[in-house]
């Protein structure tokens, strides 16, 4: 084991805030790194918090820490920046808005930016989420913009997804187009300080049911429903099963003022009995495993390929564009002559 490694799981806060760098620089020795510790993650629980710019996920968040420290569980917090397209570099609000945390020893608060980022932020959100995870977090919190597709990715990486909403923002309408109401597990209506929180939640309501229902139609017919992207059988005996479909409960809560927060964790720790206890639940975390390393996988070959063909790409890019060789044939022809390397 080395040193960083040692140190990390001994819970050096510095020793997890330099791992943490490495990891999303890719320094070298990073994966060996992971490699290391690996053996000793599994252990936290993983809630990515996603939504709109604004809706209120910093303020969300910082509440979620103060609940868990309450009940003594040691927290990490990975803030992912949209550097922004969006919103113009958030890292400073995320930060601040979690500052009366900043000097407890049982919080861990990064950001993580996104513009110029090397390889997958999926991949090095879950990277780092597991260097937290052998550090002792109990609770790792993700937070991260839900609009772009590599900003919904990330919330893969974690066991629940909490979606925030505000009402009045026309959040509902976003959600669906984003694709975010598949990536919910738990639904938190803030601001319900302000108008409109009610109907805001009556549409979210609307939406599940309807969702829903041509989830069972659609499994009444294949033999099967979607839970995300996640196949679960349903057996002709039992069409009805519950067990297999996890309904996103809807919780409403007023951030700023701490309202609501212990239903949010409620409906998160049930969501975590699900996972852990029901088949449906655990073929969805071995489906994100096996997603990981199809991702790797794919990774690492491309690198490989790109490498052992270096020029020969270049030429049939020539080839295709003087329309000597389709690019079909191209393809074949270019694993083919990696296959004999
Ligand atoms: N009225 C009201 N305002 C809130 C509530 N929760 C958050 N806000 C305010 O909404 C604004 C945005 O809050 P943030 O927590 O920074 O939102 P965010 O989703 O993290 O924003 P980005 O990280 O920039 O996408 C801040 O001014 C908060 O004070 C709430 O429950 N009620
Ligand atoms: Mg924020």
């Amino acid at each position: 084991m080395s040193d960083l490694g040692t140190r990390i799981e001994a819970g050096d806060p510095r020793a997890a805030a330099r791992a943490m760098r490495n990891v999303d620089d890719r320094m070298p020795g990073y994966l060996e790194l992971l490699k290391e510790i690996f053996p000793r993650t599994g252990r936290a629980f993983v809630v990515g918090v996603t939504g709109n710019p604004g809706a209120g996920k910093s303020t969300l968040t910082d509440r979620l820490i103060e609940r868990y420290r309450a009940g003594g569980r040691s927290v990490g917090v990975i803030c992912v920046d949209p550097s922004s397209p969006y919103t113009g570099g958030a890292i400073l609000g995320d930060r601040i808005r979690m500052t009366r945390h900043a000097t407890d020893p049982g919080v861990f608060i990064r950001s993580v930016a996104t513009r110029g980022h090397l390889g997958g932020l999926s991949r090095s959100a879950r990277d780092m989420v597991r260097v937290l995870d052998a550090y002792g977090c109990d609770v790792v919190i993700v937070e991260t913009v839900g609009v772009g597709q590599d900003e919904l990715e990330i919330t893969r990486t974690a066991h629940s997804t909490l979606v925030v909403m505000a009402p009045g923002m026309g959040d509902e309408v976003q959600a669906i187009k984003a694709g975010i109401l598949e990536t919910a597990d738990v639904f938190a209506v803030n601001k319900a300080d302000r108008d409109g929180a009610d109907s805001a939640m009556r549409d979210l309501e609307l939406m599940i049911a309807l969702g829903t229902e041509t989830m069972v139609a659609v499994g009444k017919t294949k033999g099967h429903v979607m839970h995300g992207a996640v196949k679960v059988d349903i057996l002709p005996s039992c069409p009805e099963t519950t067990e297999a479909r996890w309904t996103p409960p809807i919780v409403k809560c007023v951030s700023t003022r701490g309202e609501g927060i212990a239903d949010i964790l409620e409906a998160l720790d049930r969501h975590k009995a699900w996972i852990d206890g029901t088949e449906a639940g655990r073929a969805r975390r071995r489906l994100r495993l096996a997603e990981e390393l199809r991702e790797s996988l794919r990774e690492t070959l491309i690198e490989a390929a790109t490498g052992a063909l270096g020029r020969e790409i270049e030429r049939a890019v020539s080839d295709v564009e003087a329309k000597s060789i389709d690019p079909y044939t191209a393809t074949e022809q270019l694993l083919a002559a990696f296959r004999a390397r």
